[in-house]
């Protein structure tokens, strides 16, 4: 049912997170025009309530607020690169997913079409869309997004980062490095533990253990980051490769895959060759923050 105060949205791209975030803003009362290129996928949300607008110009003039989830920038800039005068006027919102630079080019090229631009980086699938649990980051103009938050807020919970464009996607990035990293390192000491008949249920509830405690490290080890200062309080970083080498010889002697531990003890040994050993395991920001050797 739709609600006269509750703003009108436009979604276009009706994929598995597009019809969810479609169905979310109709469960909210909003007045919800929807598009997509394969109609029949707008089927059911027109069932529950939505317009399905016959064209992408018609799309953009239904409502003050379009909400664009495609599969990549590319076909974003596709398809709305054919309706560019449709653009004067509108908030576009761009919750696809993709890099940096390919956000702060699409919030230039939306602007001189004289739209209002943010992006987006969705943290969450599509089952969680509409509560809580459901994480989407954006970043763009502050006023724009304070504008819209109270609309955006059907879809979860939602943040704004700052004005540089590209910061959505940045954010959602380093969040999979983190996911990866948590789930790599989990998967090698299971493979490890595996050898001696342990299986994967046993050691679940001991790596989550290990990761909340790890988590509980992050603040005071980001003052040491922020502040360029390592103070080993705890360990030191040659302390650390030693142990890294026990996990590698562990593995090897296990016949199970050793490199990941051997990346992470090449770059602690070149942070302990740079002079580092005797400083705390943040020091190694100073290796990751270049590039590649
Ligand atoms: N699904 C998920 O769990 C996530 C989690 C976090 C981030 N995403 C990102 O959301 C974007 C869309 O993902 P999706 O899961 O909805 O993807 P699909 O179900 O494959 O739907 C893709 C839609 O894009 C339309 N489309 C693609 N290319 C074009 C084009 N050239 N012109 C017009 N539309 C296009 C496609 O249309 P159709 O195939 O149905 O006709 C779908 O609507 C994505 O960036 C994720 O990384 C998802």
């Amino acid at each position: 049912m739709n609600d006269r105060t509750a703003a009108p949205v436009t979604i276009i791209g009706l994929g598995l997170m597009g019809s969810a975030l479609a169905a979310a803003f109709l469960k909210a009362g909003h007045p919800t025009t929807v598009w997509n290129r394969t109609t029949a996928k707008a089927d059911r949300l027109v069932a529950e309530g939505a317009e399905q607008a016959p064209t992408i110009g018609a799309a953009l003039k239904a409502s003050p607020l379009t909400i664009v989830c495609l599969t990549d920038y590319q076909a974003v800039r596709e398809l709305l690169g054919e309706h560019e005068a449709d653009l004067d006027g509108t908030t576009l919102i761009n919750l696809t997913s993709g890099d940096s630079a390919q956000a702060r080019e699409t919030a230039r090229w939306a602007e001189r079409n004289g739209a209002r631009y943010l992006d987006g980086a969705i943290m969450a699938v599509p089952s969680a869309i509409g509560t809580a649990e459901a994480v989407i980051l954006h970043s763009g103009p502050g006023p724009e997004f304070a504008a819209h938050e109270p609309t955006l807020a059907a879809l979860g919970t939602v943040t704004h980062l700052g004005a540089d464009p590209g910061l959505a996607s940045l954010y959602d990035v380093a969040g999979l490095a983190m996911m990866w990293s948590v789930l790599n390192a989990w998967l090698q000491g299971t493979a490890l533990l595996g050898t001696a008949g342990v299986d994967a249920a046993s050691y679940a509830p001991f790596a989550r253990q290990i990761a909340t405690v790890v988590a509980g490290w992050l603040p005071g080890y980001a003052e040491q980051v922020d502040a360029g200062s390592y103070p080993a309080e705890v360990s030191a970083l040659e302390t650390d490769a030693r142990a890294m080498a026990h996990l590698i010889e562990e593995s090897e002697a296990a016949g199970v895959n050793a490199d990941l531990p051997k990346l992470l003890k090449a770059m602690a040994d070149r942070s302990i060759a740079a002079g580092h050993g005797a400083e705390q395991y943040p020091v190694l920001i100073e290796e990751f923050a270049k590039p590649t050797p």
